[in-house]
């Protein structure tokens, strides 16, 4: 059984709906949702010119390889009729794979950990409320420290409805 992190966003419609749809439909066959953090507002970074996020993190228990696992959380992208527009830009629901046990891989498709985690507070936060002391496996340094240096990105519990 290996562990991996999960980073969940939407900027679209129904956001924090998308979240709650895609949390449910990963869990299952080969795939448990141990732990999800607080869901936050944040600011678009990198492609600035869009809609506000919800981004929340995901800890999950799972009997699939890295692959199968980005598979599945592609597919449940597709389900949730998300459409490929343009890069970073705006989607009803984007799951990133962050990192899978102490794992490190670099292929066409799939980088573990993710490689821009690190420089993202709208993922190192929520990412922090599950384990902060944890490891980067390539940087050495943990989700809590990583932190420190992205805290000047806009962000803030979401409240529904205000
Ligand atoms: N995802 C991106 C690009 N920018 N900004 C925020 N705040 N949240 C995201 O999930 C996000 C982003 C590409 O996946
Ligand atoms: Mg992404
Ligand atoms: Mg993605």
């Amino acid at each position: 059984m290996a562990v991996a992190y999960l980073s969940l966003g939407s900027n679209l419609g129904d956001r924090d709906g998308h979240l709650r749809e895609a949390l449910s439909r990963l869990d299952g066959a080969g795939v448990g949702v141990r732990r999800v953090s607080a869901i936050y507002e944040t600011a678009p970074q990198e492609r600035t010119d869009q809609p506000w996020f919800l981004n929340l993190a995901a800890e999950v228990e799972t009997l699939l390889e890295p692959r199968a696992l980005l598979e599945r959380c592609l597919g449940v992208e597709r389900a949730l009729g998300r459409v490929r527009a343009e890069p970073r830009g705006p989607r009803t629901i984007d799951i990133d794979l962050l990192l899978y046990d102490r794992l490190v891989l670099d292929e066409p498709g799939l980088t573990i950990p993710h490689p821009r985690m690190h420089r993202r507070r709208f993922v190192l936060e929520p990412l922090a409320e599950l384990v902060s002391g944890l490891r980067h496996p390539v940087l050495g340094r943990t989700i809590g420290e990583l932190l420190e240096d992205v805290l000047d990105q806009e962000m803030r519990p979401y409240r529904p409805g205000g």
